[in-house]
């Protein structure tokens, strides 16, 4: 309960914050996107990742405004990097929960944010996680078909780590496959993850999606999934997640 009232004023009192960690493509190094992270500073406890307080959050509802103030941050900042980098400039992926994605009026706030922002939808990737997906609801099936239409891309995140069926691949409105770190940080010592990895990629190829392989800290495994033909990765080994002034530093010094 404690919790909540500090969350609720941690919304008020600009103790969020977002960062932002480099989509990479591995042919290159070339950045392809941001994935926008959620931190929180809290005053005794200090930084929070979202771990700490995304189910209060979720439970209180307060993940509406804190998911529309993400959504708001998150396309700022990319009409920002796009400022200076007209042409190519990377996509922001947003992490968007369950609850925030089956809230009324989700779709509008995107649309809002985007024509606010004279922002194309190309420019924001939403990631979505399994269980989402597995909902038998079909608002949220019309409401991802409906982002899709608009030119918005939407990502499936910690892709391997749920329980389902890889049947609902084939008919869920999808751009992006993100293959969770559990996967990546495992090729370089096992064989058999390896093999999962590359029937993953295959996988996503053979359906027209596209690939991000997440938690990638060597260049050993950098290697290996490149060679497996896995276009896309992110993690410790390129750059951690940064703050905006940061990850415009990272492009200036990039792109
Ligand atoms: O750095 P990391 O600890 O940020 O992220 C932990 C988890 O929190 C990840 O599963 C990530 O998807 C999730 N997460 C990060 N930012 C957000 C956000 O803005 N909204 C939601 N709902 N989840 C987020
Ligand atoms: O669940 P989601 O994929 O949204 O969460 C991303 C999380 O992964 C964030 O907590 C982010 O800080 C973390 N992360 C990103 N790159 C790496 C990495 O290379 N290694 C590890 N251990 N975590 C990473
Ligand atoms: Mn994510
Ligand atoms: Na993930």
């Amino acid at each position: 309960l404690e919790l909540r009232a500090e969350l609720d004023h941690a919304i008020h009192n600009n103790q969020l914050v977002l960062e932002y960690q480099p989509i990479v493509r591995l042919s290159d190094g070339h950045t392809a996107g941001f994935e926008a992270l959620l931190r929180w500073n809290h005053p005794t406890r200090g930084r929070l990742a979202p771990d700490a307080f995304i189910d209060v959050a979720e439970e209180s509802g307060l993940v509406v405004p804190i998911g529309e103030w993400v959504l708001k941050t998150a396309v700022e900042a990319a009409r920002t990097w796009r400022r200076e980098h007209p042409t190519g400039a990377p996509y922001v992926a947003v992490n968007v929960s369950a609850r925030q994605f089956r809230t009324p009026g989700f779709v509008r706030l995107i649309k809002r944010e985007l024509a606010g922002h004279g922002l194309p939808p190309s420019c924001l990737m939403l990631e979505i996680t399994e269980s989402l997906l597995l909902r038998d609801d079909e608002q949220v099936w019309d409401d991802l078909a409906e982002v899709r239409r608009l030119g918005v891309r939407v990502a499936i995140d910690d892709f391997g780590t749920g329980y389902s069926s890889l049947s609902y691949l084939r008919h869920v409105p999808l751009d992006v496959l993100k293959i969770d770190r559990l996967f990546t940080g495992t090729i370089a010592t096992s064989a058999q993850q390896r093999a999962l990895v590359d029937g993953i990629v295959r996988l996503a190829h053979t359906l027209g999606l596209e690939v991000v392989a997440e938690g990638i800290e060597t260049t050993e495994e950098r290697d290996l999934l490149r060679r497996t033909g896995c276009p896309y990765g992110q993690g410790f080994l390129f750059s951690r997640p940064m703050p905006l002034p940061a990850a415009l530093r990272w492009l200036r010094l990039k792109q």
